[in-house]
């Protein structure tokens, strides 16, 4: 096969710009391609819905990859194994009796298995602002290209519609901060209503308190991960895994939930 340069580009352009409008509108546009974006992403995506994913770094992962302090294991407890076993990644039981799996390896099996799924995740693009509607409901995000804002260039952003959009961005909930700055009168559904922000470490608690916590925080927009303790005021855990993952799971399944009484109610 001849290579020509300008039919790669056409491939390229045209293949991405097709996808690219498919996804305008989507059922579930998520901040954040951490450990509790991409799983709520997985199932999502296996429950049929349309699913994005937008993150702000050029590769997926977000702080799993790192493991603790760049020892490159995370701890992961029993309930989320099934989680990390249904992509394929490899867990040890510890001397401690805890579950370990490679960081490297685990984050990446659960991208490719938001990927299989059917989720859709765009490097490189940062959620700067939400799309509100009437009640002030969040209806989608407002992206752009992460570098046009390294690069202080003035570049307007574009608009994605979306039924729900979930603010997986971890330790800076930045949507949901972005939310309370837009629209400064809003009450989060929060113990303040506003974000309380997270707490010092305490594995324990922080680790108990994501999965509850775990919801709709204000109409339209769902919290998933490190931003759930953020905005809730919950402690930090460090490099133990599973309510991360646990909390993109109960998100997906919120939200399939209701968007399954939606369409039941038409
Ligand atoms: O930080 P991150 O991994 O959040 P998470 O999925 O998991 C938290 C753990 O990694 C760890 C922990 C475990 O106990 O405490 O910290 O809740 O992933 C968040 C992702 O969101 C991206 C960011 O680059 C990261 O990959 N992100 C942040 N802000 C934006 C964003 C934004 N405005 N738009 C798009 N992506």
């Amino acid at each position: 096969m001849e290579l020509n340069e300008r039919d790669i580009t056409r491939a390229i352009v045209k293949e991405a710009t097709e996808e690219f409008l498919n996804n305008l509108e989507v059922d579930v546009a998520i901040a954040g391609g951490g450990p509790a974006g991409l799983t709520a992403a997985m199932y999502l995506a296996k429950g049929g819905l349309r699913v994005v994913i937008f993150e702000r770094k050029l590769n997926y992962g977000g702080g799993m990859p790192g493991g603790g302090m760049l020892f490159p294991k995370v701890v992961v407890q029993k309930e989320a194994i099934p989680i990390l076993r249904s992509v394929g990644t490899r867990l040890k039981k510890s001397h401690e009796g805890y579950y370990t799996a490679d960081s490297v390896e685990a984050i990446s099996r659960l991208g490719v298995g938001a990927m299989d799924a059917g989720a859709r995740i765009y490097p490189a693009i940062s959620v700067e602002d939400i799309v509100i509607r009437e009640n002030d409901r969040v209806s989608g995000v407002v992206i752009n290209f992460s570098v046009i804002k390294t690069a202080g260039l003035h570049v307007d952003p574009l608009g994605i519609l979306s039924k729900y959009v979930i603010d997986a961005t971890g330790h800076d909930a930045d949507v949901t901060r972005t939310l309370t700055r837009k629209v400064p009168d809003v009450k989060l559904d929060t113990f303040n209503g506003g974000v309380v922000g997270e707490k010092s470490m305490w594995a324990e608690v922080g680790e108990r308190e994501i999965t509850r916590y775990t919801g709709e925080v204000h109409p339209g927009l769902f919290l998933a991960g490190m931003s759930v303790n953020a905005v809730y005021g919950l402690p930090r855990m460090g490099a133990i895994f599973g309510g991360m993952l646990l909390s993109g799971k109960k998100a997906a399944e919120m939200i399939l939930e209701r968007l399954k009484k939606r369409k039941t109610k038409k």
